[in-house]
């Protein structure tokens, strides 16, 4: 647990500085040492308005006394309301006074996948400032799930009662990609059928003798034990993420690739923007020629 003080106006700037840092610039920095520490990283998301503030509130709540907590929110509903970012039945003065909980809230920008375009870069920064757990909220808008995976050790998806949601989350293949599942707002009518519903969908996936189960919990804002229950599971993942063999690696590996993909996404996108009607009457094979021969160009056409 980290008990020195928390630069809070050093760690917003830095943050400030991402946020509005172009990604290619960023990627020709010097190389630094990786961080000698590393957060423990969740990622919590779901439909809009499914509760993801409003888990990520009473999860801080929770979670915080043990040692330093951040909460990092991707497009808000209210970014200028902290409340908003930890949901409005969260008593922010139960919080505030807080030194060693961090909140702050990031717009989305070019990335087309609903997260901040150099949250890779924001989540070492939090390594660095020796954050032990970091809350990343996103709204679930299919691709954003796929890119905060990369990003996460552990995956949380939130989940309205008796809605299409699982429809939906079936049909952007998220369903693969939770480890936890959480059928929130369980005060209403429907959570134990939807939580049934997930489960048959959940044990067609084939698991691998030491696999991690995903867990189907429901919670509601009004039920502490549900919450506690959604932290206790969120540890046990992370107990599991950190020993099982290759999984760590296996991590390492997917938030490198995401990165890359990230920056050759801006890049062609870039690429793409700056094309006339002439450059699309040409063959397609030598659309991808051109666009391919202009990647390592990236520095004489800003973005
Ligand atoms: N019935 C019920 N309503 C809840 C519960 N938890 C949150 N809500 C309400 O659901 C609404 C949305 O909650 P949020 O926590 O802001 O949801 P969110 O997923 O963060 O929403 P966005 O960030 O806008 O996508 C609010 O009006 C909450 O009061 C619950 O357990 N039961
Ligand atoms: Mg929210």
């Amino acid at each position: 647990m980290n008990v020195t003080p928390l630069d809070r106006w050093a760690l917003s700037r830095e943050l400030t500085r991402l946020a509005n840092a172009d990604p290619m610039a960023l990627a020709r920095e010097p190389l630094r040492d990786p961080p000698a520490h590393a957060a423990r990283r969740v990622g919590i998301t779901g439909a809009p308005g499914a509760g993801k503030s409003t888990l990520v509130g009473h999860l801080a709540q929770l979670r915080a006394p043990r040692g330093r907590l951040g909460v990092l929110a991707v497009d808000p509903s209210s970014p200028k309301s902290g409340g908003a970012i930890l949901g409005d039945r969260v008593r922010m003065d139960e919080l505030a006074g807080n030194a060693q909980l961090y909140i702050r809230s990031l717009g989305s920008r070019r990335t087309g996948d609903g997260l901040a375009d150099n949250l890779p870069e924001m989540l070492e920064l939090m390594d660095r400032f020796g954050f032990d757990d970091v809350l990343l909220e996103t709204v679930g808008v299919g691709q954003a799930e796929h890119a905060v995976r990369a990003q996460v050790d552990t995956m949380v998806l939130v989940l309205l009662p008796d809605s299409g949601d699982i429809v939906q989350a079936m049909k952007a293949g998220i369903m693969e990609m939770a480890d936890i599942f959480v059928v929130h707002k369980a005060d209403l009518p429907g959570a134990q059928r939807m939580a049934t519903d997930i489960r048959r969908i959940a044990t067609m996936a084939r698991h691998a003798p030491g696999d991690w189960v995903p867990p189907i919990l429901l919670s509601a804002a009004g039920d502490p034990a549900s919450l506690q229950a959604l932290s206790d599971t969120i540890d046990r993942h992370q107990a599991w993420h950190a020993q099982a063999p290759g999984v760590r690696a296996l991590a390492r590996a997917r938030r490198a690739r995401y990165r890359l993909r990230r920056l050759l996404e801006l890049r062609i996108g870039q690429f793409i923007a700056q094309q006339d009607g002439a450059f699309f009457d040409t063959p397609i094979a030598e659309q991808l020629a051109q666009a391919v021969a202009a990647l390592p160009h990236a520095e004489e056409t800003p973005c």
